[in-house]
């Protein structure tokens, strides 16, 4: 008889549950707690993850998380930004970030690490990369983002809900917060000059992330070496 290895039953069990469509309920009360429950599996499978490689490596890759429900009003801006109507069905169609999760590590190799580790989980799916670390956004904004599905299991079904993950180091997160208030004190667009003196700026934090890491790399070497 053919042997079944747990990989290969969940990657069956993993095809099964694509085949039903996430998009088949619209009333705006009952989307917004699927949101909260995939923030719930998220966070869990992001903590499993991140303890898992504790455990394996005997080093943590995070410094730490934050996770978010996106607020009405941002939801209602972003949908208004790109030309559609604040209603449930433009919700789950056009807005992919109201669960969000930060994930904020203390070298460049961690994010990837992070990475890779989100990749092969069995319970996250990704539908969407971008890479804004290899391809900083004209702002000076870098982070990774992974847009992908999360399973909640509800009382008789099973269904995918969209998130945001962004996984970024300590010094690009000092840039995106500083940059985000600034943007909020701002009603219209921000004077070019200051646009570009932010680009500038974060030139020198993904700099200092370069130099961060080669210290660390010294670290690790020294402490094998003696
Ligand atoms: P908030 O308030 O942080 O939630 P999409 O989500 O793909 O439909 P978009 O805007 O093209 O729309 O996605 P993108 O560019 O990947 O940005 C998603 C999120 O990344 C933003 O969410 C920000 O959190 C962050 N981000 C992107 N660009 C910048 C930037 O220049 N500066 C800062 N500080 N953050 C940035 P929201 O919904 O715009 O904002």
């Amino acid at each position: 008889m053919e042997e079944v290895g747990l990989e290969s039953t969940f990657l069956i069990y993993r095809r099964q549950f694509l085949k039903i469509d996430i998009k088949n309920d619209f009333d705006l009360e009952s989307i917004m707690l699927k949101y909260e429950f995939a923030k719930k599996v998220l966070e869990t499978e992001i903590e499993i993850l991140v303890r898992e490689f504790n455990y394996n490596h005997g080093y943590t890759p995070v410094e730490h998380i934050k996770t978010r429900i996106k607020s009405e009003s941002s939801i209602k801006k972003k949908l208004e930004k790109k030309g559609y109507t604040y209603n449930a069905e433009n919700i789950i169609k056009h807005v992919s970030d109201v669960v969000g999760i930060r994930i904020v590590c203390s070298f460049l190799s961690d994010v990837y690490d992070l990475v890779y580790l989100i990749e092969h989980s069995t319970n996250i799916i990704i539908q969407k990369r971008k890479d804004y670390i290899a391809h900083p956004k004209k702002t000076g904004y870098s982070s990774y983002h992974l847009i992908v599905l999360v399973p909640i299991h509800l009382q008789e079904k099973v269904e995918f809900v969209e998130a945001e993950i962004q996984i970024r180091t300590m010094a690009m997160d000092f840039w995106a917060t500083l940059d985000h208030k600034i943007q909020y004190k701002f009603d219209k667009e921000i004077p070019i000059e200051l646009q570009n003196q932010m680009a500038e700026y974060s030139n020198i934090v993904n700099e200092l992330d370069k130099k961060m890491l080669e210290l660390n790399e010294l670290v690790v070497k020294y402490n094998q070496e003696f």
